[in-house]
């Protein structure tokens, strides 16, 4: 039953609009809005202070390319830090792989777990599996803290670069995540659309910034079609492995062979294409 139109504007008065049933919650947190509307297209939808953090029909896009990537590379990913990610759909798709032996995942908000766990039990549902371990706290502070040498992945699953997560592209954030990396170790972060001005110089200033800590950061792409522009971007940075040179599809192919029928966007073939830049975009590099 159409109620009203929920419109996410990425510039002026142009954006998404969605068609909503019903709000399912709706709270105030410490941090944030956090609400979950029923839409008629794209089903449930979570938004953080308006902005569409993830969908039912398109969240597989985002989640599978957010960790894939990296858990195919790395040649023995046992340790995973998630920082953000309270809804679960990125500790769902790490956990995929049996080798994993423990993922931590350092939530600021509460109060996005909860409406997770009310409206999206095939996400939350991660968070029972017993080589999770729930951090609620600033995920900056977190790495802070945390002991050198500790992970072979981290992942930055977190909001656009504003507000309390504008630390999570900055520098000493970086240069903290660089030291929990074992060796071989390797940092993932979502970088908003390539079309978008309004984050272009802190995507290109975060670039950089990991370009001074690891050897290797490149930049791949997905096609999310309610997120900004559709086109989104995520950024590797490793400390030894090139992500399309040191891709050994064999591998690759091995690892995924358990529930590669499950995966809706990932594969062996995307893995090299993801990574293949349109020309306006590595020139913002
Ligand atoms: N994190 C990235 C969402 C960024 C979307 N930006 C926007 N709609 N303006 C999503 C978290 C899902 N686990």
């Amino acid at each position: 039953q159409y109620q009203f139109q929920y419109t996410e504007f990425w510039q002026g008065r142009t954006g998404l609009s969605f068609g909503v049933e019903r709000i399912l919650f709706n709270r105030q947190s410490a941090y944030q809005q956090v609400q979950v509307l029923q839409t008629d297209a794209f089903g449930r939808v979570l938004t953080l202070d308006g902005l569409v953090m993830l969908t039912e029909r398109d969240e597989f896009v985002y989640h599978e390319m957010i960790c894939h990537p990296a858990l195919c590379l790395l040649p023995h990913p046992r340790r995973v830090l998630i920082v953000g990610g309270g809804d679960g759909g990125t500790l769902r798709e790490v956990l995929r792989y049996a080798e994993i032996e423990q993922v931590d995942l350092v939530e600021i908000d509460e109060v996005v777990i909860e409406a997770a766990r009310t409206c999206f039990p095939e996400l939350s549902r991660a968070f029972d599996d017993p080589r999770a371990r729930l951090h609620v706290a600033d995920g900056a502070a977190f790495v802070r803290e945390a002991a050198p040498a500790t992970y072979d992945l981290i992942i930055v699953d977190s909001t656009d670069p504003v507000k309390f997560a504008e630390g999570l592209f900055g520098e000493s954030f970086y240069r903290d995540c660089a030291r929990l990396l074992r060796e071989d170790g390797m940092l993932v972060t979502q970088s908003e659309s390539p079309f978008d001005q309004t984050f272009q110089a802190s995507i290109q200033a975060a670039h950089a910034m990991l370009g001074r800590l690891f050897s290797q950061v490149h930049m791949y792409l997905a096609h999310i079609p309610t997120y900004p522009m559709g086109l989104w971007s995520f950024m590797l940075a490793s400390k030894r492995l090139h992500p399309v040179d040191d891709f050994d599809s064999e591998q690759a192919a091995r690892r995924l062979a358990p529930f590669a029928n499950r995966l809706r966007y990932y594969n062996v073939e995307l893995h090299r294409a993801a990574f293949a830049l349109p020309s306006f975009v590595r020139r913002l590099f």
